[in-house]
Formats: C-alpha cells, structure tokens, sequence
C-alpha cells in the first residue's frame, strides 16, 4: 500500500463516519500516521478564547441535563453504543491507522467503548445513595447523588478512543456535560467519536446542544480547561509529568482530578507457575501495542528454578513475533507512535547496557517505510533493578530479573515510582493470595495468572502512587462525577439536636 493510499482511505473512512471535511482540511495543526509517517490531514486548532467560550456553553448544557431524568439519560447512551456497535469496523481501522494498533486491537478498543456504554446504560438506573440510620427520632437521614457539572477529559494517543468513553459515558448517565482534548496524535479519531456521538444525538432528540465537545489544538487549549472554573473534575490520561503540571493546577481551585498516569507494570513468575500460560501472558503483556499501554508489562522477576527454563522460551517469542504495517499485513507488532519513542527507547536501552544489561533485539526493524518507526521488541536481562528500570519508558522493552526470595521479589515489585497494574504467575495459593494482600502488591490492578493488561471495563481502572489515584470505568468509579448530598429529613414536631447537646430559646 503506498503512502497516498492512507491518506485517501482516511479521508474516506472520516467521510463514512461522518466528519465534515472542514474540520480536517486547510487547519494549521497536521496529523501522520505512524504507519508509514505520512501527513493525513491539516486539522482546525481552536483559539484560547474559543476553548472557554466552548466551556461556556458545556456549562449551559449541563444545566439542562441533569434536569433529565438518568434513565433517560442512559438511552443516549444506549443509541451511543448502537451508534459505536455500527461504526466498529470502520473506527477500528481509523484507530489502527492513526495510533498503529493491529487490526484485532483497534477492534478491541471499540469494544472497549461498546461495552462501557452497556455499563452506563445498566448504571444510569443504579446511581444508588444509602440510607443511613438517625440517632434522632422522627428523622430520616440519606445521602443523593447530583450532576456535577462539565467534565474536562484529556486522554492520551495510545487508547485515543476507548479511555474517551469511559469517562464520557459514566459523566453523561450521571448528567454532566463533556469536553475533551484529545492528543495531539490522535485528534481524528476524536473528530470521528464526535461524529458518532452526533449521531446518538440526533436519533435520541431532545438531547441540550453542546452536550459534547470536542478542543483540537496543543497543550495551551489543555490548560485552558484545567483552569477554567466552570469545570469541576477534569480526568487527565498521560504521563506522570503531565500529572505533575495537572493535579496542582486543579488543586489550586480545588476542582476534582481523576489522574491515570504512568504505568511500571511488574510480573512475577514463581516455581510453580503454568509456563506455557506464563509465556502467552508474558508476550502479550510486554510486546502488545509495541508496548504502549500503560499497562504494558515493563518488569518481569523470575525464579531462579524456572529461570533457565523460561528464558529462553522468552527469547524465540522475540526472536520470532512478526513486526510490520498493521494495515497491510497481520503483524503482532505495530509501529511506535513516532520519532521521539524511538528515541525514548534507544536512551532506555543504553542506559540498560550501563547497567549491566544483556538485550535481544530492541534495534529499528525496516518495514519498508523510511519515516516510520518499527522496532524489534527488547527483552533485557538486568543483574539488579536499577536505572531505567525504575522509569516507564513508553515502548516495548522488558527487563527480566532473577529472584530467590518471594519477599525480595515483592519488595522489588514495590520498589518503583508507578503504581497501576501487576500480576503473579503461580499455582501455589499461599503466593497467590500473598501478592493480592495488604502487604502484597501495592498497584491498583493486582492480577492471577493473567497479564497486567487487557483489563475489562467492569472493574474500576486506575493507579496508586505516581499513577496518580484516579480511577475510571466501571465499578463505583461513577462516584467521582457525580457530587453528593447529606439529607436529613426530620418529620416529627420536635427539634432534638445531634449528639445530645441543647440550646433552648
Ligand atoms: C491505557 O493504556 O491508557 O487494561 C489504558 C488495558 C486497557 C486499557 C489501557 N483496557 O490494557
């Protein structure tokens, strides 16, 4: 496929979806695809005083939506997933051609949006509050669960679309309005979920204008919806130096931060664990998405009675896994997302070596696009955790390390800045539960022989420590878009005060 072909089936997909062409034709901001490096298209940046005026009517949308009553709410949603469940294939590849993800995970990433629409379809008549027992007589004490307002989302090129709608479905069921700064990167497939989402609105009918909005343009339009104060919650996916600007800009006018940041997934491999199903995990967790989720597995221990066994096995994955165009051929891994990865990877890698490192792999694999960036996975034996192996580098390199001690192995695991996800390979259930206990792993997502990640939608999403604490999708995680109200209630004729205390007139 030569390049102008991309360029022409982009064009025709964001035709097919539904976005005009004025939006990504003749702007000032240019979008590639890490396909083959080639320019897709001149996309329309909104100005500063654009971007708050956009806020302002969010605000106004949000006023009139949370008046509507959630169940309703959820329809839009339920006509979003219809909408999403149409557009699968033809989003699927858009995702593929402008993050590079291989077919069956730009697919999977749809999905991913479909099934948190069934979520917030099922939640929309779930936005449970308790009732809580009074100390006084004749009272009722509850709690309610209001809209909160317009909710900011600023998500990252490597889950353009999914990490979206996990936040714009849970915030539009629990009656806020959104608006969204996508990367950079990815801001096409942001146009085309607009598309799809105006779609939803049209079927739907009666739904407030502006109810979604989209910002394109750089980090100046980010930091105007950090700062603005019609946004109360702004829920930021990227890295933790993004968090460290974000979460003191929202704290300072203490609006709400839902933070998803980096990610130094850890696994490890004990005695007993199933090898063959270690192995699978292993590679799909580690050289999956060419290593950009941040929920790669970054940091591997092994025991050093399986050590030899493993290894090599490990090693001819590597060797071996098919690298190439995710739109031509059907590779397992796709390209980075562009030059600066590369390099990211290549700094990562030396600064192994200095270490002590032993690396397969990890060089420039010619795909036959000179503009592009393919890499062999790296697999790097380190003697110890240190340098690199401290940082998430947003790429695919393992650092695999032996282990004697399953309590040094876990303190290992612990031993690094990033908190999100983790799994143990074992058959043994003393390690197992262990690993998922209060002084097992410290990470949000702590898995049993499974990978760090793949995660479903049905659990909550997110991370400790320099992750950031956020956490998205599904179980409770609504919570965080909603505010909550405290109701007494008294309906009898006295007017008795808590904790016993009097104060007559
Ligand atoms: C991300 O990389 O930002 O658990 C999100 C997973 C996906 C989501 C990753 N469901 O790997």
């Amino acid at each position: 496929m030569n390049n102008m072909t991309v360029a022409k089936e982009t064009r025709d997909l964001l035709s097919k979806l539904g976005v005009a062409e004025s939006l990504y034709t003749g702007g000032n901001m240019a979008s590639y695809t890490p396909v083959t490096g080639e320019k897709l298209a001149d996309l329309k940046t909104v100005t500063a005083d654009e971007a708050k005026s956009m806020i302002d009517k969010a605000d106004a949308a949000f006023r009139e939506w949370r008046l509507v009553p959630a169940p309703k709410r959820g329809e839009l949603v339920r006509l979003l997933g219809e909408e999403l469940r149409t557009a699968k294939a033809d989003l699927g590849r858009l995702v593929s051609i402008e993050a590079g993800k291989i077919t069956s995970e730009g697919l999977g990433e749809v999905q991913e949006m479909i099934d948190i629409c069934d979520f917030a379809v099922g939640l929309s008549r779930q936005l449970y509050g308790l009732t809580i027992a009074t100390e006084r007589p004749g009272h009722r004490m509850m709690e309610t669960w209001h809209a909160l307002g317009v909710v900011g989302i600023i998500s990252a090129f490597n889950f353009p679309v999914a990490v979206w709608s996990w936040n714009a479905a849970l915030a539009l069921v629990c009656g806020n309005s959104i608006v969204w700064k996508p990367s950079e990167k990815t801001p096409l497939t942001a146009l085309a979920c607009q598309a799809i989402f105006d779609k939803a609105v049209k079927r739907f009918g009666e739904a407030p204008q502006n109810l979604s909005q989209v910002l394109i343009g750089d980090r100046a339009i980010g930091e105007v919806l950090v700062d603005h104060h019609l946004v109360p919650l702004v829920s930021a996916t990227g890295s933790t130096r993004m968090g460290r600007d974000v979460g003191p800009r929202l704290a300072k006018r203490f609006a709400r931060a839902i933070l998803e940041l980096g990610g130094n997934n850890a696994g490890i491999v004990c005695p007993s664990a199933d090898l063959d199903m270690a192995l699978r995990a292993i590679a799909f967790g580690a050289m999956g998405t060419a290593g950009q989720r941040c929920t790669t597995l970054r940091r591997l221990f092994v025991h050093e009675s399986v050590y030899d066994k493993l290894l090599p096995r490990l090693k001819k994955a590597y060797e071996s896994v098919s690298i190439g165009s995710p739109l031509e051929t059907s590779a397992l891994v796709g390209p980075l997302i562009d030059k600066a990865a590369f390099d990211g990877m290549q700094k990562a890698l030396a600064g192994a070596k200095e270490h002590g490192g032993k690396i397969t792999g990890g060089d420039r694999f010619d795909a036959g696009q000179a503009n592009a960036y393919y890499v062999r996975p790296a697999l790097v034996e380190m003697p110890e955790q240190a340098g690199p192996v401290l940082e998430e580098t947003f790429a695919p390199i393992l650092y695999v390390m032996k282990y004697s001690d399953f309590d040094d192995a876990l303190s290992d695991h612990n031993a690094v800045g990033a908190g999100l996800s983790s799994s143990i390979f074992t058959l043994d259930l003393r390690e197992a539960e262990r690993f998922l206990s209060a002084d097992g792993s410290d990470c949000g997502i702590a898995n049993v022989n499974i990978g760090t990640s793949g995660a479903e939608i049905g659990g909550a999403f997110g991370g400790e420590k320099e992750t950031g604490g956020g956490r998205e999708s599904g179980s409770d995680a609504w919570k965080a878009y909603m505010r909550r109200a405290t109701n007494t209630v008294n309906y009898s004729r006295a007017l008795p005060l808590a904790q016993g205390v009097s104060f007559d007139i």
